[in-house]
């Protein structure tokens, strides 16, 4: 990879862990040395250690038949038992697992023995509802106490869980329900969104709205609707139940029987390069294992005083593993927000952050660079002195937003963990230990122990230090995905053949390893543009554009172009206050100017579009394919999956 990506590179500064930090942490230099000399030993060791298994397994790994991989398969235990009952048991049973905060300022406590209870009366009406081992069960709920229960509850008596963002449109959740084929659907008449009732009943009646001669078959037999909203609903006797008809009036009494460590946990659907969303496929231990191990020693959980936060919706990965799984397995406390960060005022989070105490903060680079955009004033009303650690997770960050997230959330004293992975590798993979790890802005850095991660060219060679490539994972990992639901064709081609001969998983990740051997994120490799020959990164230069004191935010693409193969094609938002002060074309001039400065002028972008917004999906990730349309003068692709459709004909008519 050619030097102009360097420009990340010169990023000296270090952070040590404050020596208290050090003193206390979870996740210590001695797990890097154990994972060393025996890893699949190691991811055992962690397995009986962190879960309870009603059958010790006997074989850890069985990766006689690659890419199948089978974790812990002779062993047998149960989701939620792990996750709620044996804490219980253990005597935490008053801990509060859920601080529930409602966007409109509903509160509610739950406890573990509550919580635990709870998903008790769950399984039983499902398991009344005829839901048994490996039937499919949709979720699409906003992120209420409910929605843990239900994808617990589901665990509980063996059945899979697929969770669709509550923010997807009828249709996206059609084709969900239907691959994977469902039984039941849990729902909400509505939400809290934005100051106002989203209602979500409606999406699922229309999802579900007569198929004669459609040619699919209907197989959800109830829709289990929870009243959240209070809006006015349709009902479709027969197929509709209340959640409070029917849960109140269920038996406590559940015991959780053992399924096999390769039960299929849950399907999450992705976006992939081609327009059919996968059903990713994880399954029970392994993937527990590695949520669990992962949630307790890079975000340092100690269940009996910290109060976690992770902002994620649980219709993301992010979700499964940081918000369900990984914090209660853990036994800890955490923080689980209904609404959208700024409503009714731009403090909102902050004003949660100060009012429960959280003292872990787990977040999106997007997030903190709309923060950034508002200011520091806003964060600085509130006490956010209970913070120790902080996480960025989704996509890179840049170093800008680090440093501030670093003064302005995290006191200048708090560690900030880069945690790189992906819905396919089920957990957290590169990231630094918090209490060990010398960060750096920027960069994810190390490999979690027990993760192989290398940087590889397009044979599969390693590139060494200093160099860059393609990210790969070179050793099967105990959350990695078992397949793409009902297409094990796909999951090879996508993740396997490129690196056939070597067995690597191939992430489609560029990154870039220092002369530390610490990795750089560089961006999805379809993101990676060739300008004149020289592989160039939107990271790097979305970093340059946005670290200019004009830029709000930044994104990057490669546009076709007739002599350099690619050209750069940037699309700005612009501070307020530079706006008003100068002129779109001057503005544009200086930002050419800029990047040219600082990564050289082969970077220099031969557009600079001065937009109002960006065209985002609902988990906040930058649509390039549809920037690539317009910088390429065509007619805009599908959007259908934008948190707000409206956004390309506005930043068309204004690049026009
Ligand atoms: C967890 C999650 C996965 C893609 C991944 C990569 C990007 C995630 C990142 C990051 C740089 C990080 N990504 N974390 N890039 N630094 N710390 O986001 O899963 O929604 O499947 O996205 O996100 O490009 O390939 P998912």
């Amino acid at each position: 990879m050619s030097s102009q990506i360097d420009h990340l590179l010169t990023e000296t500064r270090r952070f040590a862990p404050p020596s208290s930090f050090a003193a206390a942490a979870v996740g210590t230099a001695e797990l890097y040395e154990r994972a060393a000399a025996d890893r699949v030993g190691f991811w055992s060791d962690q397995a009986r250690e962190l879960l309870h298994w009603h059958t010790p397994f006997t074989e850890t790994l069985d990766w006689s038949n690659p890419p199948f991989a089978k974790w812990f398969a002779d062993g047998e235990l149960n989701v939620a038992y792990n996750c709620l009952d044996r804490h219980v048991e253990a005597g935490a049973g008053d801990r509060v697992a859920l601080l529930w905060e409602g966007e409109n300022g509903d509160e509610r406590r739950i406890t573990y023995a509550e919580l635990t209870a709870e998903v008790k009366r769950v399984a039983n009406v499902l398991e009344g509802l005829g839901v048994g081992q490996g039937d499919r069960v949709a979720i699409y709920l906003p992120m209420i106490p409910e929605a843990i229960a239900s994808m617990l509850a589901i665990a509980r008596i063996g059945a899979i869980h697929s969770v669709v963002f509550g923010g997807f449109s009828a249709d996206s959740l059609r084709s969900r329900i239907d691959d994977a084929g469902a039984k039941v659907v849990i729902t909400a008449d509505g939400g809290y969104r934005k100051g106002k009732v989203s209602s979500l009943k409606p999406a699922v009646d229309q999802a579900l709205a007569d198929r004669n001669g459609s040619g699919v078959q209907d197989t959800v037999d109830h829709v289990l609707v929870v009243r959240r909203g209070g809006n006015d609903v349709a009902w479709t006797e027969g197929r509709d139940l209340w959640w409070h008809d029917v849960v109140p009036a269920a038996s406590d009494h559940h015991e959780a029987q053992a399924f096999p460590a390769e039960n299929p946990l849950f399907i999450l659907y992705t976006s992939g390069t081609t327009g059919k969303p996968k059903g990713i496929m994880h399954t029970s231990g392994g993937y527990l294992t590695q949520a669990m191990f992962t949630n307790k020693v890079v975000h340092d959980i100690h269940p009996e005083t910290d109060v976690f936060w992770c902002t994620a919706d649980i219709g993301w990965i992010t979700g499964h593993s940081y918000v369900t799984y990984g914090p209660l397995a853990n036994g800890a406390t955490q923080v689980l927000y209904e609404g959208t960060p700024d409503t009714p005022h731009p403090g909102r989070w902050w004003e949660i952050i100060q009012k429960y105490g959280v003292s872990i903060f787990y977040t999106a680079p997007t997030a903190i660079r709309s923060f950034m955009k508002l200011g520091r004033e806003i964060p600085q009303k509130f006490d956010l002195s209970s913070i120790r650690l902080l996480g960025s997770v989704g996509e890179p960050i840049n170093p800008e937003a680090w440093m501030w997230y670093r003064k302005v959330i995290g006191g200048k004293a708090a560690p900030i963990v880069d945690t790189w992975w992906q819905t396919e590798t089920g957990a957290i993979m590169i990231s630094a230990l918090p209490g060990v790890t010398e960060t750096k802005p920027g960069s994810a850095q190390v490999a979690i122990p027990g993760v192989s991660i290398e940087v590889v060219d397009d044979d599969g060679v390693h590139v060494g230090n200093g160099n860059g490539g393609l990210l790969v994972v070179t050793e099967p990992w105990p959350s990695m995905l078992r397949g793409i639901w009902g297409d094990p064709d796909r999951f090879v081609e996508t993740y396997w053949e490129k690196f056939s001969a070597q067995n690597y998983y191939f992430a489609g990740d560029g990154a870039r390893l220092d002369d530390d051997g610490d990795v750089w994120l560089l961006g999805r490799v379809d993101d990676v543009m060739n300008v004149s020959g020289h592989r160039l990164s939107t990271a790097e230069i979305e970093s340059a554009l946005v670290g200019n004191e004009a830029v709000a935010e930044a994104a990057v693409v490669g546009a076709s172009d007739e002599t350099t193969g690619q050209a750069v094609a940037a699309f700005v938002i612009i501070k307020q206050s530079y706006l008003a002060a100068h002129s779109p074309d001057g503005l544009a001039q200086s930002l050419r100017a800029w990047v040219g400065e600082q990564i050289g002028p082969i970077a220099r972008p031969r557009d600079v579009y001065i937009v109002e917004e960006l065209p985002k999906t609902r988990s906040g990730k930058i649509m390039r394919r549809l920037l690539r349309d317009v910088a390429e003068g065509r007619e805009v692709g599908d959007t259908t999956t934008l948190a707000d459709t409206a956004v390309m004909s506005v930043i068309s008519a204004q690049v026009r």
